[in-house]
């Protein structure tokens, strides 16, 4: 678990011949297609300008440490060349994906959706592109024998896999939902403990908690309860496969902010991009991964290995902590002062992250000796960095 809370930082990709129709990886269920009216995807997919090595180095340059890739979605397309189908890619697309990430140091995750809108036995439910017609008798065994077959060709021919991203159970959500029982969730948890041992699995399988917790776009007011290892997946723009049409992108400093505020509340972020179906990162996505990097390369030693603080920030503040270093974050300015409440002494000086200069820190309310005030902050300081000396050090 420690990489996990270390790296605090990765990069999910959701790519797959949705990116061919481009606007969005649920399509085929939004828009009801036939196998036959999305069969035009497929045959389109051949990513020409797939050059894995480029993404690897967007990730490093972004401080992302760990990669989360959708092997599979829902629609049952296949990025690796998988035995048990032909709905596969033209070419393994997932080796040279894992091998360029690897070899820049970054840990690996595999995304494997448990619904599959392709399989000829997944019985028919709310969300499947044909729910409004009879699929006639479909048997979950089957596909449930498929689908662990699967992950144990993943699991067995790639290498080390240091997480695996379940998606996801619906049971008791409606029509043919599905859950534990039908994805044999207990026998499939089993399998993946004993052909990856060490390996951290999400809590997507309906069997309760997993290793980390996967609030999805969402921020919990205070982090995950019992201080469980989580992480908040987010999209750059609203959605996770590539939508050529989206426009809801996020600014740099809304991402940056989100990256503290999850860090403050001991949790990880995996930050989404949805590729093109010839292979790309688009440019939307990639100016807000460097504007990350270029925040990362200042302020990285806040963010990685850091978690939340023992202290209570200030207004319109996040800390997060690492160690005897406590990080004090400006979420919104300029700011000309900042009352840092209950530190006692245990501050000396603050410092800003960006140009290591000193700021004083002046103690005020002689009533209330153990409070420090911070004054004329410039108008860009997003974080500072406050050294606080162990407790019985005065
Ligand atoms: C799922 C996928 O459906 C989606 O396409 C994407 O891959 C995302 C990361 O994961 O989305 C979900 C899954 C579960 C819930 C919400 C969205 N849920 O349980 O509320």
């Amino acid at each position: 678990m420690s990489w996990f809370t270390e790296a605090r930082f990765g990069l999910f990709i959701h790519w797959g011949i949705y990116a061919a129709a481009a606007r969005h990886e649920w399509v085929k269920s939004y828009e009801r297609l036939s196998d036959e009216q999305y069969r035009r995807y497929f045959d389109h997919f051949d990513p020409d300008l797939y050059d894995p090595g480029r993404w690897a180095d967007e990730a490093v340059n972004a401080g992302m440490k760990y990669l989360v890739v959708t092997s599979k979605h829902h629609d049952g397309f296949c990025l690796w060349d998988s035995d048990l189908t032909d709905y596969k890619a033209r070419r393994d697309l997932l080796a040279p994906m894992l091998d360029a990430f690897r070899e820049r140091g970054l840990r690996t995750g595999l995304y494997y959706s448990l619904l599959d809108w392709h399989h000829p036995e997944f019985p028919n439910d709310l969300y499947h592109p044909q729910r409004d017609e009879d699929l006639g008798d479909r048997d979950i065994r089957k596909y449930a024998d498929y689908m662990h077959g699967q992950v144990r060709e993943l699991l067995t021919r790639y290498g080390r896999i240091d997480t695996m991203w379940f998606d996801f159970s619906y049971a008791g959500r409606g029509f043919g939902a599905k859950g534990p029982d039908e994805w044999r969730s207990a026998e499939l948890e089993g399998m993946v403990r004993e052909l990856q041992p060490g390996i951290l699995i999400n809590n997507r399988l309906g069997l309760g908690g997993g290793d980390f917790t996967t609030p999805e776009q969402v921020m919990p007011p205070g982090g995950v309860p019992g201080h469980r290892p989580w992480e908040a997946c987010q999209t750059l723009n609203g959605s996770w496969g590539y939508h050529r049409d989206n426009h809801d992108w996020k600014p740099v400093d809304l991402l940056v902010k989100m990256l503290v505020d999850t860090v403050s509340k001991g949790g990880n972020m995996l930050l989404n991009v949805g590729p093109d179906a010839r292979g790309e990162f688009e440019p939307r996505a990639i100016e807000r991964l460097r504007g990350i990097g270029t925040w990362m390369r200042l302020h990285a030693r806040s963010i990685h290995g850091a978690g939340a603080s023992e202290f209570e920030a200030p207004q319109d503040c996040r800390y997060t902590q690492r160690g005897d270093r406590l990080y004090l974050h400006l979420l919104s300015w300029p700011m000309k002062h900042i009352h840092l409440p209950g530190l006692g002494r245990r501050v000396a000086y603050a410092q800003f992250l960006h140009d290591a200069s000193e700021v004083p820190i002046e103690e005020i309310d002689p009533k209330e000796p153990f409070h420090h005030y911070l004054r004329g902050l410039p108008e860009d300081t997003l974080t500072l960095r406050l050294p606080v000396t162990r407790p019985d050090v005065t």
